[in-house]
């Protein structure tokens, strides 16, 4: 099965979990998209939920679909989040954020009862670090947060759009994509980002995720933490 197939077979699988009155948190990016439709499929043929969006580009896409989202503002708690990685290691740690929508994702990750990453087989990794750790900045600390990235061990580089303009979020801020040879020590790298004013937000998921459904050519499985 190509990438795509897989990306589909994992959100199908995982939306099988959503009920008739949760909270759902909707993903960013390909994989979240076919979570998405899944989910649409099956409110089309009753299912009733309350969705909230990770991002104004997945607010758009649920509307295009005919799910209007909810404002998460309003929501202290929800009961299920269904988001895409761009790697995840066997604990369940995982980078996010090439969509760049990782401040958002993080709150409403961690506002879930129950997060569940969808994957196709190629985001797995042993260790941490193949990936970028994306890092949303202020731009006001633009040079302060890539000095401080730096002396962590990372070479962080602006995220630019396709016209070499820096890239902005939601938020209006900047995202800084630092690579890091390997990453041993996630925890301790995560703290020290949590702990750099300027940051506003970083892809390191250590322990928002709570089971990941990941597809492979011989199929879908489902890991727990
Ligand atoms: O930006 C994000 O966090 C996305 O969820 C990303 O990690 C996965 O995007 P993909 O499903 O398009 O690979």
């Amino acid at each position: 099965a190509g990438t795509d197939e897989m990306k589909c077979a994992a959100s199908v699988a995982a939306v099988e979990e959503v009920r008739d009155g949760m909270i759902v948190g909707l993903g960013t990016g390909s994989t979240a998209r076919h979570a998405i439709e899944a989910i649409a499929r099956r409110i089309a043929e009753g299912l009733r939920i309350e969705p909230v969006a990770t991002s104004h580009a997945t607010a758009d896409f649920a509307a295009s679909l005919g799910i209007p989202v909810r404002d998460f503002a309003s929501f202290a708690a929800i009961d299920l989040a269904i988001d895409g990685v761009d790697e995840i290691d066997p604990a369940l740690r995982a980078i996010k954020g090439a969509g760049g929508a990782m401040l958002r994702e993080k709150i409403v990750a961690t506002a879930a009862t129950r997060m569940l990453a969808v994957a196709d087989s190629s985001k797995l990794a042993e260790q941490l670090g193949n990936r970028p750790v994306p890092i949303e900045i202020l731009p006001f600390a633009q040079a302060f947060v890539e000095h401080r990235v730096r002396d962590l061990g990372g070479e962080p580089a602006l995220r630019r759009t396709m016209a070499e303009t820096p890239f902005v979020t939601d938020q209006a801020n900047f995202v800084l994509d630092a690579h890091f040879a390997s990453i041993e020590a996630p925890g301790a790298l995560a703290a020290a980002l949590d702990a750099c004013p300027g940051i506003l937000a970083h892809g390191l998921f250590l322990t928002e995720i709570d089971a990941l459904y990941v597809a492979g050519h011989d199929g879908v499985s489902r890991r727990e933490r």
